[in-house]
């Protein structure tokens, strides 16, 4: 057996054969098989590596006799020079067409407009609550809040509905024990702020918050609603000072030309009282659906705060008079809204409540 390094001469007809067909497979391979730099790179390796097959050829020079080494080794070396640039220039043909594609598949178009977040924003009950406090702490009101759930005597008690009252049926309230209950209304509110009061002090405040009633749940009614209730109270307030301020307020929530006519009605806690109406928007009085035919629409009730209700609380009737208003707010959002369905505020749909 002959090992492969020892020196017995080969042919160089032989080597400069090998030489030739190795220089020409890597030609063809650098400039016509590569498609991608790592494809280069392995091709790199294959000929030109530590253990690729030029090294392993000038191993083999070894075997050469001595004079014909150089000869040999100057082609060798030519054929690595030319090899090497072959590489260099493909390597920069392939980095340049590569890039170009990244280029192709990751262009963006910077004039395009923006993605913009999607943005929440107030439901349309608190717009419409919040216009109704802006109007009256434009004219020196308070916003005055109390507990949802209260007791028996500041929600009835206390605004002259007494114990056998038929108004309080406990079929109407939401009683959690005998003594207290869901407010039905947030007159309790200002009950208390008359009570924590020296007696006889000015008050001008709103109490806005939800009430609860023992009701049905369709377009027009709601076992929980939001409730706006007023009362001022002063010396020499007469009945033109409820007119002039529910009148402005229903001038600056609807319309400036909207008519409001009072009719007398009744509750317990206030004497005399009325029923507030505006004119209706939808047909501007002619009579319609919305209006059912009257051309007019309820929209508040109020009156001049009773004297058992002023003495209940410490005020005296002889020194002090006052009056008080209640508002739904549902109600006043669906006319000015022309909602339909009361249900609407309640259910959360975003394809509602993007609209407002
Ligand atoms: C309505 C009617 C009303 C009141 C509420 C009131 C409060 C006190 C004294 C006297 Cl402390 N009155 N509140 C007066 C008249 C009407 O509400 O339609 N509410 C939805």
């Amino acid at each position: 057996m002959r090992e492969p390094h020892d020196s017995v001469p080969i042919q160089e007809d032989d080597m400069d054969e090998k030489i030739k067909e190795l220089r020409e497979r890597a030609r063809i391979a650098i400039t016509e098989t590569a498609t991608t730099l790592g494809e280069l790179s392995d091709i790199r390796v294959k000929f030109l590596g530590k253990k690729g097959e030029m090294t392993s050829l000038l191993r083999s020079m070894s075997a050469l006799v001595a004079e014909e080494r150089p000869r040999i080794g100057k082609i060798v070396n030519e054929a690595r020079a030319e090899l090497e640039e072959l590489l260099a220039a493909k390597s920069e043909e392939l980095s340049y067409r590569e890039l170009e594609e990244r280029m192709a598949r990751e262009r963006i178009d910077v004039t395009l407009p923006g993605r913009t977040a999607p943005v929440g924003h107030l439901h349309p009950l608190t717009i419409t609550l919040n216009r109704i406090k802006h109007i009256f702490l434009s004219m020196g009101f308070t916003v005055e809040e109390g507990p949802e759930i209260e007791r028996d005597y500041f929600n009835f008690e206390a605004l002259n509905l007494p114990k056998d009252h038929p108004a309080r049926d406990m079929q109407d309230s939401f009683y959690i024990t005998e003594d207290i209950l869901l407010r039905s209304q947030t007159s309790p509110v200002q009950a208390r702020t008359m009570q924590k009061n020296e007696p006889n002090t000015p008050i001008r405040m709103i109490a806005p918050g939800r009430v609860y009633r023992r009701d049905s749940y369709d377009a027009t009614h709601s076992p929980m609603f939001t409730q706006v209730e007023g009362l001022v109270i002063d010396k020499g307030l007469s009945f033109a000072d409820l007119k002039g301020t529910l009148e402005l307020c229903l001038h600056e929530l609807f319309d400036k030309d909207v008519k409001v006519r009072f009719r007398p009605s009744f509750f317990p806690f206030t004497e005399p009282s009325t029923e507030v109406d505006i004119s209706c928007a939808s047909c501007r009085g002619a009579g319609c659906r919305v209006c059912k035919g009257t051309g007019w629409l309820e929209i508040l009730g109020a009156g001049m705060v009773h004297p058992n209700v002023l003495r209940m609380s410490g005020y005296d009737p002889e020194v002090v008079s006052g009056f008080a208003f209640g508002m739904g707010v549902e109600r006043i959002a669906m006319l000015a809204y022309g909602v339909d369905d009361l249900r609407l505020f309640y259910d959360n749909d975003v394809r509602f409540l993007h609209q407002f």
